[in-house]
This record gives structure tokens, sequence and C-alpha cells, in this order.
């Protein structure tokens, strides 16, 4: 387990906006579906935004680790959110098979695209992680998370140069008409502790925290660790995927870059 220092201005800037958007949810204002009607906070957010990205990057390094947790805090229940049970016609067959016909698409700007089974996946040297999830709503959870380095699954696809974001299509829609989707630039997919999780607390990811396979981001909150993946393509620009902001709720308000 390390924990680093953190940084007088990180701190402060981490603590104004946790006060701001815990105090918004106390009063009920925000929530992971209210804050996009909740002008004063996204616009705190994305002013802080570019700010947070930059002086992340510079004062805490593009390899900082998240903290690291010991087994005896992990959360008892790790609390499911947002879809917790998707109903799309694709979801419900594949896990009606236990995901035994399920692949993870690899594509777009890579040399070898790929289609990785879940016990491909299973088989793949992992990483494990005791890490706290933050989700913008106000509540955090502690878990243990397994599955292979995304790094290595990209390397193992041959990044094109040309490639600035990952993208994460999921199978489920809030909406019901959009899918769920979240994004990332290189710095991000190639830090090690970005995994590709397949289990949590040494059990197979339960289907409310995203069966078979969902993204850990562990230095961004809750919403970019997208949950019920199918697909990951290398972009140079995500400016034509749906709302063109990089992710599902990035399209209804939220910031693109999550520091925590
Ligand atoms: N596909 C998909 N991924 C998702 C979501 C979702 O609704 N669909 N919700 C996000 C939000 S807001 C949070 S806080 C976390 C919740 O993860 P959990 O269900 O394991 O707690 O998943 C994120 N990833
Ligand atoms: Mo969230």
């Amino acid at each position: 387990m390390s924990r680093r220092p953190p940084s007088e201005f990180s701190f402060s800037r981490r603590a104004l906006l946790q006060r701001t958007l815990l105090g918004a949810a106390a009063l009920g204002l925000v929530g992971c579906d209210r804050l996009s009607e909740n002008d004063a906070v996204i616009s705190l957010l994305d002013s802080a935004e570019t700010l947070n990205l930059k002086t992340q990057r510079l004062l805490a390094g593009r390899e900082s680790l998240a903290v690291e947790y010991p087994a005896s805090m992990i959360s008892p229940v790790f609390r499911p959110n947002g879809t917790v049970d998707p109903q799309t016609e694709l979801y419900r067959q594949l896990a009606a098979n236990d995901f035994a016909d399920w692949r993870l698409t690899v594509g777009g700007l890579v040399r070898t695209p790929l289609e990785l089974s879940l016990s491909t996946l299973r088989g793949m040297p992992s990483r494990t992680q005791i890490t706290r999830h933050d989700c913008v709503e106000g509540w955090s959870a502690i878990g243990q998370w397994s599955g292979p380095v995304l790094g290595d699954i990209l390397e193992q696809a041959g990044v094109h140069d040309s490639a600035r974001y990952v993208v994460f299509h999921c199978m489920d829609q809030l909406d019901g008409q959009h899918d769920y989707y979240e994004s990332i630039d290189m710095v991000e997919a190639f830090h090690p502790q970005t995994l590709l999780a397949h289990s949590l607390n040494d059990e197979p990811l339960p289907v409310g925290n995203g069966a078979p396979l969902r993204l850990r981001v562990e230095r961004q909150l809750g919403y970019k660790m997208a949950k019920y993946l199918k697909g990951i393509t290398l972009v140079e620009h995500f400016d034509d995927i749906q709302g063109g902001k990089g992710g599902y709720w990035e399209d209804r308000g939220y910031t693109w870059y999550a520091g925590i």
C-alpha cells in the first residue's frame, strides 16, 4: 500500500470540488442522473477541468499511482450504480449463456484487430488492486479488482501513432436509445493501474457491477469506468461519436477529464 502526499494545490482543488458536489448532492441538487440539469455545477467542473488535467499531470506525474488499500478495508457491499441490469436484447442473449459467446473487439487505429473471449481474457496475465471508487453523486466504495492491464491488450493489438484516444463501447442504454460509452487518452490507457476487470473481490464480476468486463481508471471518477464492455476502438478524434464529447455523461454536461 502506498500513499502519496497530496500536493497542496490538488488537495485544495479536490476539497473544493468535493465540498461543492457533496453539498449539492446533500441538497438533492445533483445525482448522476440530475447533474446535467445543474448549470452552476457544470460550469464549475468545466473551468476546473483543464487546470485539473494539467496540474495533476505536472505535479503528480503521468505515472502517479492511485492509493491502494489493505483487504481489511474492502466495502462489504460494492454499490451497483447507473445501469445495474442491462435490458438490451444483445446483453440479455449473451448473459443467458454466461457470456460464452461474448467477445471484446479491439479495433480502429490498430495493426491487428482483436476479438477476445472471456476465457482468453481470464487466462491473460492480470493485475489485482484494491482501490476506492468515487461517484460524483457523493458515495464511495472500496473494492478489489482483477483483470488484464489495458496497456498489454493495446500492445497486442499494436496501436498506430495517430491514435490519441481509446473509446469504450458498452452494451447498455440508460435512456433506452444511446449506448453508454466512454473515452480516455493514451496516458491514462497505458497507466499501470488501468485494467479491464473481470473480477470483483475474487469473484466473477457481478451483473450489477458490469459483467462480463468493465474498465477501471483509478485516478478518475466513477462515470469514466465503463461497464458491460463490448468493444474498444482507437481513434484520433471522438467528435463523430454520439454527442461528440467523449462519453455518455460528457454528452450530457459532465467534464471529460474527471480527475480525483
Ligand atoms: N455501461 C455503463 N457503465 C457505467 C455506468 C452505466 O450506467 N453504464 N455508470 C457509471 C457510474 S456513474 C458509476 S458511479 C459506475 C458505477 O459502478 P458500479 O455499478 O460498479 O458501482 O459505473 C459507471 N459506468
Ligand atoms: Mo457515478
